[in-house]
């Protein structure tokens, strides 16, 4: 298709957000419960990751903190990763970098050259390989995508934001605001926050996020995962060990949900490449049941 064409036949408001703000997972009967740091299309590593706890497919469970694509090799695969995550009961929450390419979308079409600056500043120069109309599908899948996620776990009720919870907010608070979406003024500070605020980790805020038993967050790189009261911040850097095949550069951390106890949590973190998934056509990884094995896992207590 021409890009010509595809461009006249794209209405001027071409994304709608679409799905619950926050969203909410009930406890996982059958199996385990993931969240894996910044992927940025860093799929081997997660591919790997998955591999090293012996993820099972339909019956553990993987939560995302966003920033799921851009600047990793294999951002391209992000839409048939989203269905993999949505098939397998998991989820994701919406991180800076989705919202900066439904932002590109969502007003009046831009101009080419203004829509090109956007994409090569921000690592998103794949898209351009892409047409609009594909490119608008993507945003059109973030924009689905809640800002929150709950999940009910056998130790607590665990909180997955992109980037952070304003310090002096109850998670309640903080979620309600979200609920009331763009009928409250409030919403678009709270959302701006949640989705770019280094706040916390900046300043060392030590005082838990009250309402919510855990709470973890990527967005702020850290060389090791960090934990601040009880928000775990778990953006160990992955695109940049992806992009340079070198692991002092960056790794990818996940994190089995169901270990946290107060003040440490039990960590995989992969430092290299071992295979690859998710083919263009979509096909998930792990089918059938790899079992439990995790003598593989680099377990650490942070
Ligand atoms: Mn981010």
């Amino acid at each position: 298709m021409a890009p010509s064409s595809t461009q006249a036949n794209i209405p001027t408001r071409s994304v709608s957000y679409s799905g619950s703000v926050v969203r909410r997972f009930h406890c996982n009967q059958t199996g385990r419960d993931f969240v894996v740091g910044d992927l940025h299309g860093a799929y081997d590593l997660l591919q790997s990751a998955l591999a090293s706890v012996g993820f099972c497919f339909g019956k553990d469970r993987l939560f995302c903190v966003g920033d799921l694509a851009d600047r990793g090799r294999r951002s391209n695969d992000v839409l048939p990763f989203l269905d993999w995550l949505d098939a397998g009961g998991g989820g994701s929450v919406r991180g800076n970098h989705e919202v900066m390419l439904i932002d590109l979308y969502t007003g009046p079409t831009p101009a080419s050259r203004d829509e090109h600056d956007v994409l090569r500043k921000n690592g998103m120069d794949w898209l351009l390989d892409l047409d609009l109309a594909q490119r608008v599908t993507i945003a059109n899948a973030f924009a689905a995508l809640p800002l929150a996620i709950e999940v009910e776990t056998p130790c607590g009720t665990v909180g997955i934001v992109h980037a952070d919870v304003p310090h002096r907010m109850t998670w309640g608070e903080f979620t309600d605001i979200l609920k009331r979406k763009e009928k409250d003024g409030e919403f678009a500070d709270i959302a701006e926050y949640a989705l770019w605020s280094r706040l916390r980790i900046e300043r060392g805020i030590r005082q838990p996020v009250v309402g919510i038993d855990a709470v973890f967050v990527g967005h702020s790189p850290v060389e090791e995962p960090i934990t601040l009261g009880n928000v775990h911040f778990i953006d160990t850097g992955a695109a940049f060990g992806d992009l340079t095949q070198n692991p002092q550069c960056g790794v990818l951390t996940m994190v089995e949900i169901t270990a946290i106890h107060p003040g440490e949590m039990a960590s995989f973190s992969v430092a290299a490449h071992s295979q690859t998934f998710l083919s263009g056509r979509g096909d998930p990884p792990c089918r059938p049941c790899a079992g439990r094995n995790r003598a593989n896992g680099n377990r650490r207590p942070h």
